[in-house]
């Protein structure tokens, strides 16, 4: 369901009853027809527990407060729903911080509630207070406090209205334990009604005439699409507008499946490790539409060197979003679907480009993504071809972060939206694995493989005992190179191969981990076991980890320096 879309599920039978407030949140949850919800318990928390045990709604217990927040993350990523997320105060509200952070630099749609000490004694320095309304306040959309019951209600239904609507993101509502224990009146049937916050969601004709003129003046159009495309499911306009046009399109790391990895107009992804070709379109292009895109300094390298002769073109759904990095000359505020739609129907005519379109098709032909086989040594990226092959590309794919976070998004073709599960914004070590168990939740009949470094899947390893208890087919891939692989990259790059405190050489026997909860466990270390390792991987009906044991020294290619302009990438072909 689009998230624009699901602002008004709640039933018109809603009932007006007096309830506790703990029995609001539940009866809440159920009129916005959440059917998962993640977390831990704790003291403030617990007269909440106490509905969930007896309304029998499904609770998703993580091992930790940040699994259950990443694992609400992949479900909303995955499914396009909002995440709940039931934590208590203080330790279970900052342990999901680094989460809430995380979903607002990546645009997703989470509810989530925190416990909080009883409001006579707020302020106080009380057993497990933090001030989480305090500390959330920049990395949320919108927080509340709830203190007094009879405004629960309400402030659950905004909470959902906002996180689903215009541009997704997290919102907190901070629930006080006597607040919670209160009997108020719950009435679920006012309409949303924030004159303050009224997202646009359909664009200006003017401006969209104008960026018509646009394309059919432009001798070198190029798109970059975003994850604003994927939010808005907006990925089969996105592909009908580029073909009427023959627009080429490259993509952000988030918006990678906006646009089938596999399509002739598709250039791969920009940015410090996108391919030679979507980078030189973008530097040499004359006309710039980034469509749900916030030109993150990821993807833009240096801003003095960007896309000198283009006039940018920006389409978001958040007006804050557009002149905040680069300058614009077609600002479009709206929904990326409706703006795209909008450009269907013009059906305007691009001029005599063919030319600019042919010289990008050699640029990709020309300048592949590259690495060289070794037959001693797994390569990280063989790995991830081969991962790519034996699923024929049908399966999600979260990853943590680091280099083989980029070797995924280089190797793995997403042919489909909402494909790709990874924290781009934030990039957050230990999101792969709880993500992964959150998207296996939204899609239980897709496989999901959540591909890992050794040192990522370590920070939230504690889910294996989750992943146990519900014996969900997740596979977990660990690109074991026995270091911060990212890190190490760029300390020989940058710091003059000092390896300060990068290096793993004592590792665990992953192996055995994995056996300590019952899950399959496997090592593969050499190249002639790959193929059939990744199959019987693949192949096995229940979740399975296995530590392949890659080149430890093995560096992410092409890329741009730091300082450098997207032209100026290093390692574009083998030496
Ligand atoms: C929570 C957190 N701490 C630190 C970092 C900085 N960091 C980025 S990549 C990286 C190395 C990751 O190593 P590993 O998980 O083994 O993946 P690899 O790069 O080797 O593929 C580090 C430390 C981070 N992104 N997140």
């Amino acid at each position: 369901m689009s998230t624009k879309l699901r602002k008004n599920v709640v039933t018109a039978s809603c009932e007006k009853k007096m309830m506790t407030g703990s029995s609001m949140l539940v009866e809440a949850l159920k009129e916005e027809a959440v059917e998962i919800i993640f977390g831990y318990p704790g003291g403030a928390i617990l007269p909440t527990y106490d509905e969930i045990y007896k309304d029998g709604i499904r609770h998703i217990l993580a091992r930790h407060e940040q699994g259950a927040i990443h694992a609400a993350e992949g479900y909303a990523r995955v499914s396009g729903k909002p995440g709940v997320v039931v934590v208590t105060s203080g330790p279970g509200a900052t342990n999901v911080v680094t989460g809430i952070a995380d979903a607002m630099m990546d645009s997703l749609p989470l509810v989530v509630f925190s416990g909080q000490v009883a409001t006579t004694v707020i302020g106080t320095d009380a057993f497990q207070e933090s001030d989480v309304i305090g500390i959330t306040m920049p990395i949320t959309k919108h927080n509340y406090q709830v203190r007094d019951v009879n405004e629960l209600p309400r402030i659950i239904k905004e909470a959902f209205h906002i996180a689903t609507t215009g541009r997704p993101g997290p919102v907190l509502i901070d629930l006080p334990k006597d607040v919670s224990l209160e009997t108020g009146l719950f009435d679920y049937s006012k309409e949303v009604n924030l004159p303050g916050y009224q997202p646009t969601i359909m664009p200006n004709k003017l401006q969209i005439r104008k960026l018509v003129e646009a394309v059919s003046s432009a001798k070198k159009p190029v798109i970059l699409a975003g994850a604003g495309v994927l939010h808005a499911q907006g990925s089969e306009s996105l592909i009908e507008y580029v073909e009427q046009q023959q627009i080429p399109v490259a993509s952000t790391l988030l918006g990678l499946g906006a646009m089938p990895g596999t399509h002739e107009l598709f250039l791969g992804m920009a940015g410090m490790h996108g391919t030679y070709a979507a980078n030189m379109a973008i530097y040499q292009s004359d006309l710039l539409i980034s469509i749900g895109s916030r030109f993150d300094d990821r993807v833009t390298g240096n801003l003095k060197k960007f896309a000198p002769n283009a006039r940018i073109a920006h389409i978001d759904i958040d007006p804050a979003e557009i002149g905040k990095n680069i300058e614009t000359q077609i600002p479009i505020v709206a929904d990326a679907k409706e703006a795209l739609k909008e450009l269907i129907a013009q059906n305007g005519l691009r001029g005599q480009n063919s030319v600019w379109n042919e010289d990008l098709k050699q640029l990709k032909q020309e300048y592949p993504l590259w690495y060289t086989e070794d037959p001693a040594v797994i390569k990280p990226q063989q790995l991830i071809e081969r991962i790519y092959e034996k699923t024929n590309g049908e399966a999600i794919v979260t990853t943590d972060v680091g280099q083989h976070q980029m070797w995924a998004a280089q190797f793995f073709k997403f042919n489909k939206p909402n494909r790709w599960v990874t924290s781009g914004g934030l990039g957050t070590m230990g999101f792969g694995f709880p993500a992964a168990i959150g998207a296996q939740l939204a899609e239980p009949n897709t496989p999901v493989i959540a591909i890992m470094g050794d040192a990522g899947f370590q920070m939230t390893l504690q889910e294996l005992s989750l992943l146990q208890e519900m014996n969900l087919p997740v596979k977990l891939v660990i690109v074991n190179n026995a270091s911060l692989g990212m890190v190490r990259q760029w300390q020989q790059l940058f710091f003059e191969e000092r390896y300060s405190n990068s290096l793993f050489p004592v590792q665990p026997n992953f192996v055995k981990l994995a056996e300590a909860y019952d899950i399959k466990g496997m090592r593969v270390d050499n190249v002639t076991d790959l193929d059939r390792a990744v199959e019987e991987m693949l192949n096995h009906d229940g979740p399975v980890l296995v530590d392949f044991r890659v080149a430890e020294k093995e560096n992410v290619y092409p890329m741009v320096a730091p300082g450098a302009g997207l032209h100026e990438m290093i390692g574009v072909k083998p030496e």
